[in-house]
C-alpha cells in the first residue's frame, strides 16, 4: 500500500471512529496514535497496522453492558467473563465489533485490540506498542507517566513492565477483580517467570 493510499484509509475510517465516542476519548485515542506511530518507528513495527489498532484500541468503550453481554454469549467466550465489566471487554470483547463494523479482519491489529488493557504473556510488538501507547500519550498526567515516557524510548520491554506493575499496584491498593491474565502479564513480564 503507498502512502497516499494508507492515509486515504485513515481518514475514511476517522469520523466513524469520531462518531463512536466522547470529543475527549477521541482525542485520547489521536493521542494513542501519535505514540504508537512514534514507538513503531522507533523499533521497527508496521506504521500502518499501529495507527490503525491506536484508532480503533478503545472503538468500543462507550457501549452499553447489554450489547457486551450479548456479544460474550454470541461468541467463543468462557462465562466467567461476564463476571467482569466494561474495562476488560471494551478491547477484548470490543475487537468483535471492530471486526464485524470497520471491516478490520487484520489478526494482528484485532489482536493488540484484544490485549491493550491486559497485557499478556506472550506479546507481540505491535501488542507492546498499544499497550505502552495506550499509557503514555501526550493527553495522560498521571504522577508517574513522565517516568513510563522516558523508559519507552529506552526499552519497550521495560516500558510494558513498568506500566504493568503500576497498573497491578493501584488494582491492588484500590481493592479492584483482577482479570488473571493481568496477572499473567505481571508474572511474565514483571517478575520475569
Ligand atoms: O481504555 P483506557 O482508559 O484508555 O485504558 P485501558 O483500556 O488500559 O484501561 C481501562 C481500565 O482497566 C484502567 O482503569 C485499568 C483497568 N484494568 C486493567 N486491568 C484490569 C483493570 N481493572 C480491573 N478491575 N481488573 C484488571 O485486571
Ligand atoms: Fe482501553
Ligand atoms: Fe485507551
Amino acid at each position: 500500500m503507498t502512502s497516499v493510499a494508507e492515509s486515504d484509509y485513515r481518514s475514511q475510517l476517522l469520523p466513524k471512529i469520531q462518531q463512536a465516542m466522547s470529543e475527549k476519548r477521541f482525542k485520547h485515542v489521536l493521542g494513542v496514535e501519535k505514540a504508537a506511530v512514534q514507538l513503531a518507528e522507533k523499533y521497527g513495527a508496521s506504521v500502518e497496522k499501529a495507527s490503525i489498532a491506536a484508532l480503533t484500541h478503545d472503538y468500543a468503550k462507550e457501549r452499553s453492558d447489554q450489547e457486551f453481554i450479548q456479544q460474550i454469549n454470541k461468541g467463543n467466550y468462557p462465562q466467567e467473563l461476564l463476571n467482569y465489566g466494561n474495562y476488560i471487554w471494551h478491547g477484548l470483547v470490543g475487537a468483535d465489533f471492530v471486526q464485524q463494523e470497520l471491516a478490520i479482519n487484520n489478526q494482528e491489529i484485532l489482536q493488540a485490540i484484544r490485549l491493550h488493557t491486559t497485557g499478556a504473556a506472550e506479546m507481540s510488538l505491535l501488542d507492546k506498542i498499544i499497550y505502552v501507547a495506550d499509557y503514555i500519550e501526550a493527553g495522560r498526567d498521571f504522577p508517574i507517566v513522565e517516568q513510563a515516557r522516558e523508559i519507552a524510548q529506552v526499552d519497550l520491554d521495560q516500558a510494558v513492565a513498568f506500566e504493568t506493575q503500576q497498573v497491578l499496584l493501584y488494582l491492588i491498593s484500590s481493592k479492584k477483580l483482577i482479570y488473571p491474565k493481568t496477572l499473567e502479564t505481571y508474572n511474565r513480564w514483571v517478575v520475569n517467570l
